[in-house]
């Protein structure tokens, strides 16, 4: 009926690239942006009946994050604000990849026949749409918006150009029945880093830099929003430098930066021995660095995995002033489950580190989409790319338990060490964004901690010794072919290429290595650590010439 001509009218004006076949990958859509427009529509589309089956509201993100300034994507946030739902991913690539109109058609109404989708009398649609800095964002932000008016009734709203965790921090947001918008995100940033300050231990620290915070905002969204948002914010001083006027992601940028172990452009000698930051394209991607005193362009890198151990060592400590005394047996003591989670790409001293903590460490495939979802398994869950993405989940029980026992702890004992720790990590569950990993309440969150360790970034970053490692790309004709299991750190196809690598690493003290399918490129990643940099090289070029 009205339904499916609105439906092949509109499609018919954003007719699919001759020849691209597009997959919903580790980050949604990527490709270059000229080819993306009616994927982007078609997004639009499976946002609106996300909305739909679950009667909530969903977000459309378009951004390519780190990759170069010519590329775009886009995104789907679920209603809260986690990535969609992998089961949806099928149809994602299904409709992506329909060649006309009427196939589109075709699969949306099988779809919505299969998830009992009503187009009638619930809820109408409503997604929250957001986009990066990029010139092709506004037309992509238009073709979306097109898709979604495509369903009837549905309302798009466009919450303008943000970072990727302000859009899904607003659809949590607006499915919980908050204010959605960029200042009541500023504000429960701000109000909780101001929490956390006040509850510094007192007493002059030692150690602690010069204030001043030194970040590289890689010449996008993130760079931009922290230069207004640090005027919200006392007791930090923050520079920001790559604030949008050069080429984003060129030569800047947190990826860039960690892939590479270089200063981002706009930092050099000059600025040796300061507390660097750097954020990637759609600021869901924070490393430290320091730059190395007369060494060019050298840096010492503080990944993920060390923002990762400080995270959780500020974490476990905190509970263990909040259970001190009371023992096992009591009904009201909550011993909190708390858990880390890596990815094979984490640095095996940060593991070992993590495990002698006496810590839970679980390793999931590459994907923020695994490792999000591992972590919503503990009370509280903290997962780290070592690329500098990720964050830290509250469970709901726990987060329930601890506001009551902080509203007790006020009432019997206000000022007491328990009462303060239960207030910290009230404050961290504020700040941290619960939707996804995010580069700037991840800066406050380290930044506080640093404060209250009384530590440097020299002192943080010798938290442990991270192992030599390199990282390869290998250009492949059908990456497909490689697959793999046990967190992909074995490979079962090529059949054979396993006892191969096995070979190689055999070869080195402390040797790893693994290779699979990258899920965002067209090649296939080695990765390979050892205690020497050129061993750790030579690990990784014998293993390319093995995937070759
Ligand atoms: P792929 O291309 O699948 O390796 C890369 C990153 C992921 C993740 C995604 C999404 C590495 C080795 N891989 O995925 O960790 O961040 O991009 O942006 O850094
Ligand atoms: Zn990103």
């Amino acid at each position: 009926e009205n339904q499916q001509s609105v439906l092949v009218e509109s499609a018919a004006r954003f007719p699919p690239p001759k020849g691209v076949k597009l997959s919903y990958g580790t980050a949604g859509f990527r490709a270059d942006a000229s080819l993306l427009e009616s994927t982007v529509f078609r997004v639009g589309i499976l946002a609106a009946l996300r909305s739909l089956k679950t009667g909530s509201v969903t977000g459309v993100m378009i951004t390519a994050s780190h990759n170069q300034v010519s590329d775009n994507g886009v995104k789907v946030a679920d209603p809260s604000g986690g990535m969609l739902t992998q089961d949806w991913e099928p149809f994602a690539d299904a409709i992506a990849n329909a060649p006309d109109p009427s196939s589109l058609l075709q699969l949306i109404i099988e779809f919505a026949k299969k998830e009992d989708i009503s187009f009638e009398g619930g809820r109408p649609a409503e997604v929250l749409l957001g986009r990066d800095t990029r010139p092709s964002g506004e037309a992509l932000l238009d073709a979306a918006k097109q898709g979604i008016s495509s369903i009837v009734g549905a309302i798009g709203t466009d919450m303008g150009v943000v970072t990727t965790p302000q859009l899904h921090w607003m659809v949590r947001a607006r499915n919980r029945g908050m204010e959605a918008s960029e200042s009541s995100y500023f504000h429960q940033l701000s109000s909780s880093f101001r929490c956390l300050m006040d509850l510094k231990p007192e007493g002059i620290r030692k150690n602690v830099d010069d204030n001043t915070l030194v970040v590289d905002g890689a010449d996008g969204v993130g760079g931009k929003k922290l230069d207004h948002f640090k005027k919200m914010l006392t007791g930090l001083c923050i520079e920001v430098r790559n604030r949008g006027d050069g080429m984003l992601n060129e030569g800047v940028g947190a990826d860039y930066v960690q892939k590479e172990k270089v200063s981002p452009r706009g930092f050099g000698p000059a600025d040796a021995g300061l507390r660097c930051a750097s954020l990637d394209g759609d600021a869901d991607r924070l490393v430290y660095f320091s730059v190395k005193l007369n060494e060019n362009d050298k840096i010492e890198l503080v990944d993920g995995d060390k923002i990762l151990s400080l995270f959780a060592l500020f974490i476990k400590e905190q509970l263990s002033i909040l259970n001190e005394g009371e023992s096992k047996k009591e009904n009201d003591s909550y011993r909190a489950h708390l858990g880390v989670v890596q990815t094979a790409y984490a640095n095996g001293a940060s593991t070992d580190y993590l495990k002698e903590m006496g810590l839970e460490v679980v390793l999931t495939p590459t994907g923020v989409k695994y490792l999000h979802e591992k972590a919503t398994e503990f009370d509280i869950g903290i997962y780290f790319e070592a690329n500098g993405h990720g964050t830290i989940l509250f469970s709901e029980a726990f987060r329930c338990w601890l506001e009551s026992t902080h509203k007790t702890l006020l009432s019997t004992s206000e000022g007491s060490a328990k009462q303060k720790a239960a207030s910290r990590l009230l404050a961290v569950s504020q700040l941290i964004n619960q939707a996804v990993g995010d580069a700037l309440s991840g800066l406050l969150l380290v930044e506080v901690i640093l404060q209250y360790m009384g530590w440097s970034i020299c002192r943080w970053n010798e938290l442990y010794h991270d192992l030599p490692s390199r990282q390869l790309k290998v250009k492949v004709v059908d990456r497909t072919a490689v697959v793999t299991a046990n967190a992909e750190t074995v490979a079962v196809r090529p059949i054979g290429i396993q006892e191969a690598i096995n070979a190689e690493i055999a070869k080195y003290t402390r040797g790893r290595c693994f290779i699979r399918p990258s899920g965002t490129e067209d090649v296939v990643r080695v990765y390979a650590e050892a205690t020497t940099q050129d061993a750790a090289d030579a690990l990784a070029s014998s293993v390319a010439e093995l995937v070759d």
